[in-house]
């Protein structure tokens, strides 16, 4: 009895010679980015708490198994990690199923896998040899049998291990499992083996979804879309920039309020402002994004289809059969392009933008990134443009191309240097660092259209520009209603800060500012007439903005409200879109044209239904049983 209490658990010293040998791998094989000290302390705990999960299985198994089962498990945890270091080295990411089963990066790394393997890789095993050592009873007596207090023991050891990580990342990063922001982000927080079985998760999930369905739903939604598009009607614009080049520039976290508007006395937006003079200018336009941010808003602009309601679908659906721009465009000889000076793994975009037909994605390798040209997230957009110029000279024409600018990303940091006017002064000290941060980019983009001129690209080129989702969460609504003036900010006001601006600049044409309620979802239809392409048989939701208002044209929010041209819905409250002035509450009329009835609640039924449609082609994966070429 005494014996067997100074007997070595094997499975904890497993656990730690395991944990300290990923935390090493982490730090010095793999180039993951520590940005602070929390951080660091969750990229210890992560490995052991994984570690310890697999390992106290043991403590539940026959002596005889014991042993084999401590041995394996770690040969073959050390072998995955392995193997990640392996497709690391040559893709500066970590393995995920779609990866390894249908992309063609796992085909690539075939060929070079001897290429990428060294011999002091060797070390990554040692902790394998010690437990193997150990289990053969060479040098401590080694625990193998467990009474029913350190069995428990063992289970204390194992959740609440993995509650401090998961606590710990949750404060790192909230919502990361719903979000799956980055493949590192997973990583640096849950553990390289958390993440596969996360990843294993979300791709059985996806995968039983998309097993029942079938073609016979897309009959219903081809008629929905057909019945309540007008994108059948042709506007006047229609192939007014026929063969031009169309640059897309997404400007981060830009939302409508800064446009027109001044802090502390100065233009915050001088550039945009001028520009909306000579340009199509959407004021009433609003983003649609959800959990999937900046990635949200690419899905919408390529395919008029709308993000999921959790989680980023370029990362959950990413191998879907999609109609997006790139690809349709190609059938025009158009050449497609992203530029963003990030890692090329965030939100999946390497994944997804090959599924969708982009050439080239000129992200941060592309770029010359140091201490001096960099703040917060990275590049800063001055030199990003500055830097992208070359390339987009060198692509072939016409081209799609889309900029992603990053400073005036939270936290919105940005050095004095930069800075050309004064932050905010209120309790929110991220509303009042947006400002210099907005005027940052807004002066960026006002060197990009210098350089475009020079270049001569601009004479042959529409630039379409446009806030990809909302920078000031509800969060800051204190300090946003005294930068607006207002004495709160009601469910309404929310509703209307979520317009991010809009503009389609056309060389030669005069500006207009329309306010026609408008979205994200409508950027594909009203592209693609104005390059004068006509697609009879796509399935999109959005319609061409530049065609006449259809009465019960709406934008659909991915949190249940929605706008139309008379009305707002949230929060169970109907409003009048125009004066704010509540109409119905939970589906009571106060005040309407027919008394007794709820006058968003028609729109409302016919939102949810977009929706609906929409999420089934998604999950689902329906096109690939519709053709869109048929004729
Ligand atoms: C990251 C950038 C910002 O590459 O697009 O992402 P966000 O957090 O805004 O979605
Ligand atoms: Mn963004």
């Amino acid at each position: 009895m005494q014996l067997n209490k100074n007997k070595l658990p094997l499975y904890i010293v497993s656990s730690i010679l395991f944990g300290l040998k990923t935390y090493i791998a982490y730090r010095f094989l793999f180039n993951i980015s520590i940005e602070n000290f929390l951080q660091e302390i969750i990229l210890i705990i992560n490995p052991v708490a994984s570690a310890l999960l697999v390992f106290a299985v043991s403590v539940w198994l026959k002596e005889k198994w014991q042993m084999r089962y401590l041995r394996y498990s770690a040969l073959l945890g050390s072998l995955i990690l392995y193997f990640n270091l392996i497709f690391y080295r040559n893709f500066t990411d970590f393995l995920t199923l779609p990866v390894l089963f249908q992309g063609s990066n796992a085909a690539d790394l075939g060929s070079s896998i001897l290429a990428l393997m060294y011999l002091p890789d060797i070390f990554l095993f040692t902790d394998v040899l010690i437990i193997w050592y150990l289990s053969k009873k060479h040098y401590f007596p080694v625990k193998e049998s467990y009474k029913k207090k350190s069995k428990k023991l063992a289970i204390i050891a194992v959740t609440s291990t993995l509650f401090v990580n998961f606590v710990l990342a949750e404060i790192e990063r909230p919502q990361l499992l719903q979000r799956a922001f980055d493949r590192e982000y997973l990583v640096k927080n849950l553990g390289i083996f958390n993440f596969h079985i996360y990843d294993l998760v979300l791709q059985s999930k996806t995968k039983v979804q998309r097993v029942f369905a079938d073609g016979t739903e897309m009959t219903e939604i081809r008629e929905y879309v057909k019945n309540h598009q007008s994108s059948k009607e042709v506007s006047d614009l229609f192939g007014v920039a026929e063969d031009k080049n169309v640059i897309i520039v997404s400007l981060e976290s830009v939302q409508s309020f800064v446009i027109n508007n001044t802090v502390n006395g100065e233009e915050i937006t001088p550039f945009l402002n001028e520009l909306i003079e000579e340009s199509y200018y959407f004021e009433n336009f609003y983003h649609q994004t959800e959990q999937g941010k900046t990635s949200d808003h690419e899905f919408l602009v390529d395919n008029s289809l709308y993000p999921l309601p959790r989680g980023a679908v370029y990362f959950t659906h990413s191998q879907n059969e999609y109609n997006p721009l790139p690809e349709l465009l190609k059938g025009q000889g158009y050449y497609s392009t992203v530029f963003h000076a990030n890692n090329k793994s965030f939100w999946n975009r390497d994944v997804m933008y090959e599924n969708n037909g982009y050439d080239h994605f000129y992200e941060e390798e592309a770029y010359e990134i140091n201490d001096d040209n960099s703040v917060g997230w990275g590049l800063k957009d001055k030199p990003f443009f500055e830097q992208s110029l070359k390339y987009l000279q060198s692509i072939p024409q016409p081209f799609y191309s889309r900029f992603i600018t990053l400073t005036n990303h939270y936290p919105f940091n940005l050095g004095e240097d930069d800075a050309s006017i004064e932050p905010y002064d209120s309790n929110s000290k991220t509303l009042n660092q947006y400002f210099p941060t907005v005027r940052y980019t807004d002066e960026a983009l006002a060197l990009f259209f210098e350089q475009l001129k020079e270049s001569g690209l601009y004479e042959d080129s529409i630039i379409l520009i446009m806030g990809d989702h909302y920078g000031i969460s509800d969060f800051h609504n204190n300090a946003m209603s005294e930068f607006l003036d207002k004495e709160e900010i009601t469910p309404y006001d929310q509703v209307q800060l979520q317009r991010v601006p809009f503009l389609i600049h056309i060389p030669g044409h005069s500006g207009e500012t329309i306010s026609k309620v408008s979205g994200q979802i409508d950027v594909k239809p009203t592209l693609l007439n104005l390059l004068g392409v006509k697609n009879d048989k796509d399935i999109v939701f959005g319609t061409d903005i530049f065609t006449d208002t259809s009465k019960d044209n709406f934008i659909a929010l991915r949190n249940g409200s929605f706008i139309s041209e008379n009305y707002i819905y949230t929060k169970n409250q109907c409003y009048d879109r125009l004066t704010g002035e509540v109409l119905a509450i939970d589906g009571n009329a106060l005040q309407s044209p027919k008394a007794g009835d709820n006058p968003c609640e028609p729109i409302k039924e016919n939102a949810e239904k977009e929706l609906s449609y929409s999420d089934k082609i998604v999950y689902g994966d329906l096109f690939r049983f519709y053709d869109f070429d048929e004729k």
